[in-house]
């Protein structure tokens, strides 16, 4: 990015997680000139400048110190801190807040003709997830010898194509599941969208008082939405 002075903040590009993130900035009264192919919208009244990147290269980003801020779904947050902790790479970071929206649970869910009786029945099993360090670290909390296997998409048909025997993944109505013959059994991780902030070392101090300044803002969007 250009211009180390402006505060950099990391959001979704396009997905469940953007138009509430963009409507957040505005709501603190940050003006953005957001063009939809651009990686980089600067804004126009404040010194940010937006990175509009995939969900999953946020934590990464904020991590490495790419980044000052990003708002991120805890979900993915929490699979790429053990990622990248297990892999040796910077893993901290700080939330700033827990916000209102990007609600949803990361669940066990099996077919609905299997019996099921508590997750010891998925000993020795394949799990079919987007999410395997937090499925396993699940597993092994549960003293369960099952195995992980990621897929980045089409979690859901993996049972029926015969690639795992249950599966693990986000839940927000259940529909999905329903649609693919599944039931949601163990909910092993409940998420929000959060505000994270760089933990590498301080900001410097003009960006350290504009995250200073805005933060009451925010608290005060959140609390008129309750
Ligand atoms: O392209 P990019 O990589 O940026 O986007 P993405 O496709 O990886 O993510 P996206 O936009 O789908 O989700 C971003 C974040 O939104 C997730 O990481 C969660 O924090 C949050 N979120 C909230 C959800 C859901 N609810 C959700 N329901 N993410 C995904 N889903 C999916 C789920 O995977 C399943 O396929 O919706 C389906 C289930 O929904 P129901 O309503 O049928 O239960
Ligand atoms: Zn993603």
């Amino acid at each position: 990015m250009s211009n180390s002075k402006r505060l950099r903040i990391a959001v979704q590009k396009s997905g469940r997680l953007s138009d509430d993130s963009i409507a957040l900035l505005k709501a603190i009264g940050i003006k953005l000139n957001i063009r939809d192919r651009l990686l980089i919208a600067h804004s126009t009244n404040q010194p940010i400048d937006l990175l509009r990147v995939r969900d999953d290269d946020i934590p990464g980003l904020v991590m490495d110190g790419v980044v000052d801020l990003g708002f991120i779904g805890e979900n993915e947050l929490e699979e790429k801190m053990l990622e990248r902790k297990a892999a040796g790479k910077p893993f901290e970071y700080e939330v700033l807040r827990r916000l209102d929206y990007g609600g949803c649970r990361l669940s066990i869910a099996v077919p609905n003709e299997m019996d099921y009786n508590g997750i010891q029945s998925l000993e020795g099993k394949k799990v079919a997830t987007t999410y395997p360090y937090l499925l396993e670290r699940y597993f092994k909390d549960q003293g369960i010898n099952a195995k992980a296997v990621m897929l980045q998409g089409s979690v859901e048909v993996a049972p029926r194509a015969g690639v795992a025997d249950a599966i693990c993944d986000l839940v927000s109505t259940g529909a999905t599941l329903e649609a693919n013959g599944l039931v949601e059994k163990d909910v092993i991780f409940r998420s929000k969208a959060v505000l994270i902030k760089r933990a590498d070392g301080e900001l410097s101090e003009e960006k350290e008082t504009l995250v200073n300044r805005l933060m009451p803002r925010v608290d005060g969007v959140l609390l008129a939405k309750e």
